[in-house]
């Protein structure tokens, strides 16, 4: 039995359901659990759509599209403001039904649905910045306009671990691009994006623009990848699922995939060595390294690497873990579930094997407390080498290995040395190694001196197997436009 009474009545109003057309209605698939946990009880169920509710959702998003798109931007601007306050004034509620069934603690959650709301009106700003261009012409009397249209329906395919604002960027920029959106969360967090979606209702948002299906992403994600009215595939979540995805797509269609990464850190002798630390103890295991952009492995230079790594291991010491919803401001609460604990603990058992030194962490907390839950204290691991899986694999867990370099190049060729090229980090003080390492990185994100690589306004994306497209600024607005080019002949020759 779930002991908060309120948040129970939460997710029983959005047990099994779907919203599609502007209802909120049981599904009328099987039933699937889902656990908290920390607990590994069961808070609720979704239903998995039939093929006839996923037909039904598609159609509807089809059919509002229509008004929808021909809407002035100033009027979806204003539902998405109306979104964005809502979704503020509701944010502690909607962070613990994020926290029971995801674990992240209430406080973290929080911020994670003032961060969606935030996206909200930043979407609703740039709805009404929407503008083409006027091409000079080869020919007298001829004047060629580009026009950006919308693309149409969406789908939107996301992961578990920001279960709000993977959702939200997507429904953001679609929204205030003119799209129609079909949203699919992952089948262990579906209840965010259900509570999303009654607060698209509550905003007015018309039938039909946003829908929610739930299920599983091999059958219901599978469907709407295949689905022949659905424009744009927007899809969050591994490079694996990511490569099937392209390679399925029975018809040509616009595909952003936001995919995994293995995020290195560079500290350079000339670095800060207390922030160095800081950073690294909050990238590394902030959400349990859950995190696309978490920092897996650091390289640090050999002057300063065992001060290093004796203050990232009493960094890591010192952050709790604890259940989420008991203790809101506990720095790390539960894993999202057994799969990703399973692989911290492989990479973790494989690095050991090679010859890593475990200075901090290694096991689940103690206490019965953490007995049925997926917690795993905060782990670093010394004297890495690239062949561990830490040093080129995807962990998605609080692990991070720490490796010494005494060449700044062989450094970042290590860091780039992955099939990855999502976000990468580095501390350095030194102007021409911070100039070396910014250019060097082959990455579609780089902080310097700094731990947080996505900002709202500036585009968000991956290379390599980290993906194609981007989020974040006005760069993911544009992903859900075609562009159009208008070739006029008026004959008026200057
Ligand atoms: P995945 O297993 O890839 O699942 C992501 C989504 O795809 C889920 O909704 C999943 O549904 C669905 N899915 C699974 N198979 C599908 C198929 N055949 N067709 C269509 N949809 C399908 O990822 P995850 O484990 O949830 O998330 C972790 C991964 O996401 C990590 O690799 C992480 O790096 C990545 N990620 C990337 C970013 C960015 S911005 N690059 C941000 C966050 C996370 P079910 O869960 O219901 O099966």
């Amino acid at each position: 039995m779930m002991k908060n009474n309120a948040l129970a009545e939460s997710i029983a109003v959005l047990d099994s359901i779907l919203y599609i057309d502007g209802k909120f209605s049981k599904g009328k698939g099987s039933r699937l659990p889902v656990l908290n946990p920390a607990t590994s009880e069961v808070i609720g169920h979704i239903a998995a759509a039939t093929t006839d509710e996923i037909d039904a959702a598609v159609s509807a998003a089809r059919h509002a599209f229509a008004s929808w798109s021909k809407l002035v931007p100033k009027t979806r601007a204003i539902a998405l403001h109306r979104l964005g306050d809502l979704i503020a004034a509701d944010a502690l509620n909607m962070a613990m039904i994020m926290t029971a069934e995801q674990g992240k603690p209430v406080n973290e959650a929080k911020g994670e649905i003032l961060k969606l709301a935030e996206a909200c009106h930043f979407y609703a700003e740039e709805a009404t910045r929407v503008h083409g261009e006027i091409i000079p012409n080869d020919q007298q009397g001829f004047q060629s306009l580009v026009v950006r249209e919308p693309i149409g329906v969406v789908a939107a395919i996301t992961p578990w671990n920001y279960p709000a604002e993977l959702v939200g960027w997507k429904l953001c920029a679609s929204l205030a691009a003119g799209c129609s959106i079909v949203i699919k969360p992952a089948e262990l967090t579906p209840f965010t994006a259900l509570a999303i979606a009654q607060k698209c209702h509550a905003a007015g948002i018309p039938a039909g623009v946003v829908n929610v299906l739930t299920g599983k992403g091999s059958q219901v994600g599978q469907a709407l990848v295949e689905h022949p009215q659905v424009d744009k595939i927007a899809f969050t979540g591994s490079s694996a699922v990511g490569l099937h995805i392209q390679q399925s797509c029975p018809q040509v269609k616009r595909l952003s995939l936001e995919l995994g990464g293995n995020c290195p850190m560079i500290v350079t002798a000339s670095a800060d060595l207390d922030a160095a630390v800081k950073g690294a103890a909050r990238r590394s295991f902030r959400n349990c390294g859950q995190i696309c952009i978490a920092i897996n492995r650091i390289y640090v230079h050999r002057a300063i690497y065992e001060e290093f790594v004796t203050q990232l291991a009493a960094a890591a010491d010192a952050l709790s873990v604890d259940n989420g919803l008991e203790n809101p401001a506990a720095d790390l609460g539960a894993m999202a579930s057994a799969e990703p604990l399973d692989k911290t603990r492989t990479h973790l058992q494989d690095a050991l094997v090679k010859g890593a030194r475990l200075v901090a962490g290694g096991k689940a907390p103690e206490g019965i407390q953490y007995a049925k839950g997926h917690f795993f204290r905060p782990t670093v691991i010394a004297d890495c080498k690239h062949s561990m899986q830490v040093m080129s694999e995807e962990t998605f867990g609080p692990l991070v290995g720490v490796a010494p370099f005494d060449d700044l190049d062989e450094a970042i060729s290590y860091a780039n040395d992955t099939p990855y090229g999502l976000a990468a980090y580095c501390y350095a003080q030194n102007l021409t190694e911070i100039h070396r390492v910014s250019v060097g990185l082959d990455y579609g994100n780089v902080a310097i001196n700094n731990v947080d690589a996505g900002i709202m306004n500036a585009a968000y994306g991956g290379r390599k197997q980290s993906g194609v497209g981007y989020e974040h600024g006005r760069e993911e607005l544009l992903e859900y436009f075609n562009f159009k080019h208008i070739r006029l002949h008026h004959g008026v020759e200057n």
